[in-house]
């Protein structure tokens, strides 16, 4: 039995990846912060189900912490290790740059010296959660492995330090190391102040009954959304194939945060009327005229990525991996689960 390593195993992908691996009849070890207050939602339903068949267990643990990073890679001495631990809020790295490095950039450092002190090198497979923040903004599309790195934030700056340490080891170490540059993907478990979910929990709201206005950020933002379901999978194949190396994992398509939320609306029925520009646009029922969305600078960032497109070929070409959830199946999936959840607390 095959023994993996989860960091951020609380989190949405940690816990897609963890039904993934125990599915695959591999022993799975996560890492779990502590918190004053449960943390573990995401993942409970597997502790229960599988504990007794001795597939999932959890760990106190968190990535600014060297000596628990190495004592538990000395302790379980894992196949594969998915580093997906992460303060993954790039607006949140604003307010918490220093944090935000250490957790995300430093704490890669230390799981790959980890490796590397313990003479895992030929033993333990590294994937590294990179990130399409490390491209900054562009004009042209499809972004590649060959375009530039130019992150504009402290969450995606602190991303590239693990992109590039990860592929040093791989090349000072010989360590099977290896970056997934994934695009945004979400899911029903994504967290709570993502753009989609609270696009999408405003909208279920809505469908209810609550009666609210909806405050936003920057409309015109696009993003290359997938489900987080499928891109877990492309996690798993890149540690599967002969060679380590860096893949991207994207649909190849883009919508504005504008788009998102005028097809979350379709979707209960609802038609918006966009009215003004800038900081003074607006979102109107377009049968009642009633205030829906509103833009709030709070939610604009000091530096933002205007466009995010991935190329698609290259992961189909060498990992059999490409995205088959669209995007209105995806939002339709989130809008769904939400008013259901609502509903059952009502
Ligand atoms: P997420 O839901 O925010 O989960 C992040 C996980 O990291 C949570 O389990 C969190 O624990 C844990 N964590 C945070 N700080 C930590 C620390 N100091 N030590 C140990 N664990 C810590 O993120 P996600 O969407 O699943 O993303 C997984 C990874 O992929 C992240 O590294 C993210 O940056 C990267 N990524 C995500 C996307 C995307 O679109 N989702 C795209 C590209 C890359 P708590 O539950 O206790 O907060
Ligand atoms: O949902 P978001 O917060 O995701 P963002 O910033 O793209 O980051 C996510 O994807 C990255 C991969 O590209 C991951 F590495 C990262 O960990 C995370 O999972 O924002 C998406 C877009 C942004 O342009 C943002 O400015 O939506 C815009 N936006 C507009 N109004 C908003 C809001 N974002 C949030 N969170 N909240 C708003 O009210």
């Amino acid at each position: 039995m095959k023994k993996a390593l989860i960091t951020g195993v609380t989190g949405q992908d940690g816990s897609y990846l963890s039904e993934l691996l125990i599915s695959k009849n591999y022993q799975v070890h996560g890492i779990k912060r502590r918190s004053s207050s449960l943390n573990t939602q995401r993942v409970d339903h597997l502790f229960e189900k599988v504990q007794k068949r001795k597939k999932f267990f959890l760990h106190y643990g968190d990535l600014t912490d060297t000596s628990n990073l190495y004592n538990l890679v000395e302790k379980i001495r894992p196949d594969e290790i998915y580093n997906l631990g992460a303060q993954s809020h790039v607006s949140v790295s604003f307010e918490t740059p220093e944090y935000t490095a250490n957790a995300d950039a430093i704490g890669t450092l230390r799981l790959l010296e980890a490796i590397k002190l313990l003479k895992l090198n030929k033993k333990t497979k590294f994937y590294q959660a990179s990130t399409s923040e490390i491209f900054g903004n562009h004009k042209k599309f499809p972004l590649t492995l060959n375009t530039t790195f130019k992150p504009v934030s402290p969450y995606g700056t602190s991303k590239l330090f693990s992109y590039w340490i990860t592929k040093n080891y791989r090349d000072a170490y010989g360590i099977f190391a290896s970056n997934g540059i994934l695009f945004n993907h979400e899911s029903p478990r994504r967290g709570e102040t993502f753009v989609t979910r609270k696009v999408i929990s405003f909208v279920a709201k809505y469908k209810i009954g609550v009666r609210d206005v909806l405050y936003i950020g920057n409309l015109d933002a696009k993003r290359d959304w997938g489900h987080a379901k499928e891109y877990v999978e492309g996690m798993w194949k890149i540690l599967q194939i002969k060679k380590s190396g860096d893949f991207i994992l994207a649909s190849g398509k883009s919508y504005s945060v504008r788009y998102l939320i005028s097809s979350s609306f379709n979707l209960i029925g609802m038609k918006i009327l966009w009215k003004g520009k800038g900081i003074n646009e607006k979102g109107y029922c377009s049968k009642t005229n009633n205030l829906l969305v509103s833009v709030d600078k709070r939610y604009f960032r000091p530096n933002e990525i205007n466009n995010l497109v991935g190329e698609t070929k290259t992961a189909k070409k060498q990992l059999n991996w490409e995205v088959k959830i669209k995007y209105i199946d995806l939002i339709k999936e989130m809008l769904d689960e939400e008013i259901q959840k609502l509903s059952k607390k009502n």
